[in-house]
């Protein structure tokens, strides 16, 4: 809705349309023509200062932000050296052997992706993310990893923040020479909710190698190795380290809860190794895990697998904390946490807690905590400008022990039953949440099937449907498409298999297969997409371009008519991003080395009969008139 002209309209995206569509919707037609990049910023200001930014209230008026805290010290000194030149001097297995040679625990910030995702709907910016940049990589110079990349932030970069995720990669590489690059990477559905052709997974891992991806996180969404093997391999032939994921899901301390217990993790844990993992990664994306779980659990790994061991968790129930203190005794080798004010809830637990609490014992990480403090006063002064995304959560809550709901999720779900008008009854779809599981045979919930629980819960709540109901109700139900996916084998087949009697009642006689999805889909040809997007998009797009097109296509195509109307809005500061400017305000906008554009919001005028308002501006100190269309 945001970008209204005939090419985003969703009738002319779907195909419904015919000649009558141009008499009916003349609006469409009007296209802002070939402008300069100032007269396109000021349009891209005009209607976020008239019409709001989407997802975000509209408010009367633009709240104050202070201006985010850089540390200055480290600016005249050089990187330190790190982990990527351990990598890139001594190849994946020098690397392999000096984490295992390692006294400390070892340390993985998550501040640049998953803790934002699992915070703000992973709404964060590349603005945000570049400023503190170099900071960060000579102030946490001994950190293990950044995960920086990958899972949501692929998606919404360019969906929600209209700028390129490549480009962000790119940015913070520049920036960040000498601590590892790490992504999220959903196994055979990649950056994406669905599984992909073999071949598009290699091109992107490939891709993402070549721009800057050093460790690759890799999971499957039902914990199938068969969805995780091509991407293991594709990662070992690009010489970057290919960490191997199992999700960790109920609790193997409850003796009730017996399908996921010791001996499945372990045995997983066995398979991956063999599979060519050169880590194992524990990827507890609810926070699920509990101390003495996780104890246990570690215990058993370190005895039975060669490679090290890194371990996520997320810290909805307050118990993160306790929990890496057991498995760092237990011996476990990295584990991923974040700088303190964006941690703890949702997110993952606290850096700062953690590099505190190790102080003065044989696992001292060897981080500052003076340095990690002012990385965490830069991010406590940029949290307020993504406010409007943070979910309702204001304290840790065991809850999660019964839904079960990822971390990353929780923050999106609540939006999203929102938009479907189911404001007010987030309880009752956290309860569905947990009872879909039930009936989906307990599975692992993750990107995407956590989605499929998320989208049938969602429909369930919306349809008055209940676990009992459901057999007489659902026959004349048409059931959310992921979920019809889901049953018919699209993201793989979940331990145990699907249950017969649902998976019938939602499939209606369509087929389902057992098969790798990757095995059965044709492999993409790269060249023929290129030109069907070089057509749609009317210029030369570039490899990366295609692979953005391939993972996302309509979302790829309106970010490019973002791109066309507005110009590249990643230079834009985030207040000015999301808020636009009141009267009297000036804002000063880098667009590239030496050419910065002052613009000034002067006045908003009153609203025309025809629906819209003339803005004054002044850009680089010439008054400018744009027009916008008011769309209350
Ligand atoms: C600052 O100067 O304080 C913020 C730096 C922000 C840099 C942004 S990131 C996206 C865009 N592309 C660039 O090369 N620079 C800006
Ligand atoms: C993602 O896939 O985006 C996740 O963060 C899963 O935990
Ligand atoms: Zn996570």
């Amino acid at each position: 809705p945001f970008l209204e002209n005939v090419v985003t309209h969703p009738d002319f995206l779907s195909g419904q349309y015919d000649t009558s569509f141009i008499d009916t919707k003349p609006e469409l037609f009007i296209f802002p023509g070939r402008q300069d990049r100032g007269t396109k910023l000021l349009n891209y200001i005009g209607d976020v200062i008239v019409n709001g930014y989407p997802g975000l209230p509209k408010l009367e008026k633009k709240p104050h932000f202070d201006t985010p805290r850089i540390p200055k010290t480290p600016f005249s000194q050089p990187y330190p050296e790190g982990t990527k030149q351990i990598l890139d001097q001594e190849g994946v297995d020098g690397l392999v052997r000096w984490i295992k040679n390692q006294q400390r625990v070892l340390i993985t910030d998550t501040t640049f992706r998953d803790a934002h995702q699992s915070l703000f709907a992973t709404r964060v910016r590349s603005y945000d993310l570049v400023a503190i940049a170099e900071a960060t990589g000579k102030l946490g110079a001994n950190l293990f990893s950044l995960e920086m990349w990958g899972g949501a932030t692929f998606d919404t970069s360019m969906r929600f923040l209209r700028e390129s995720p490549w480009e962000r990669l790119q940015l913070l590489r520049e920036k960040i020479p000498n601590i590892l690059f790490q992504m999220l990477l959903r196994g055979a559905n990649a950056v994406g909710y669905t599984n992909y052709p073999d071949n598009v997974i290699q091109s992107f891992v490939k891709a993402s190698a070549e721009n800057g991806i050093d460790l690759f996180r890799i999971f499957d969404s039902l914990n199938w190795l068969p969805g995780m093997q091509t991407a293991i391999d594709a990662v070992r032939n690009s010489g970057k380290i290919a960490e191997a994921a199992i999700c960790y899901t109920g609790d193997i301390l409850d003796p009730n809860k017996t399908k996921y217990d010791l001996r499945y993790y372990v045995d997983l844990a066995k398979e991956l190794e063999k599979a060519g993992a050169h880590i194992l990664a524990i990827k507890d994306m609810a926070g699920l895990l509990k101390p003495y779980a996780a104890y246990k659990l570690i215990t058993a790994l370190k005895e039975e697998v060669g490679i090290p061991i890194h371990l996520h968790t997320h810290d909805t129930s307050g118990n993160g904390l306790p929990m890496l203190l057991k498995a760092i005794e237990a011996g476990v080798d990295i584990v991923d946490a974040c700088v303190s004010s964006l941690s703890g809830l949702t997110s993952q637990p606290s850096l700062n807690a953690l590099v505190a609490a190790l102080q003065h014992t044989d696992q001292d990480t060897g981080l500052d905590l003076e340095h990690l403090q002012k990385l965490s006063d830069y991010w406590a002064d940029v949290r307020p400008l993504y406010q409007g995304f943070e979910s309702g959560m204001k304290t840790s809550n065991t809850e999660v022990y019964l839904h079960e709901m990822p971390g990353g999720q929780y923050s999106n779900l609540e939006q999203q039953a929102k938009a479907v008008g189911l404001e007010g009854r987030w309880d009752e779809v956290k309860q569905m949440y947990a009872t879909v599981n039930r009936m989906f045979g307990d599975i692992v919930k993750v990107t995407p099937s956590s989605k499929v629980v998320g989208d049938m819960a969602l429909f369930m709540v919306q349809n008055n449907l209940t676990e009992e109901n459901i057999y007489e109700k659902g026959d004349r139900l048409d059931f959310p498409e992921s979920v019809i996916q889901f049953f018919q084998g699209y993201l793989g087949q979940p331990p145990g298999g699907f249950p017969k009697r649902l998976q019938q009642l939602v499939l209606k006689g369509r087929e389902s297969f057992t098969a790798r999805p990757g095995e059965l889909l044709p492999p993409v040809d790269f060249d023929t997409v290129k030109q069907e997007l070089a057509e749609q998009i009317g210029r030369e797009p570039s490899e990366l371009d295609v692979l953005s097109y391939i993972m996302y296509p309509q979302v790829f195509l309106q970010y490019d008519q973002s791109l066309k109307e507005y110009g590249d809005l990643s230079y834009l500061n985030t207040a000015t991003f999301f808020y636009g400017l009141r009267p009297g305000e000036e804002t000063s906008v880098s667009i590239e080395r030496g050419k910065t554009l002052i613009i000034k919001l002067v006045e908003v005028g009153d609203l025309h009969p025809d629906g819209r308002r003339i803005i004054y501006f002044e850009l680089n100190g010439q008054p400018r008139e744009i027009t916008i269309r008011d769309r209350a």
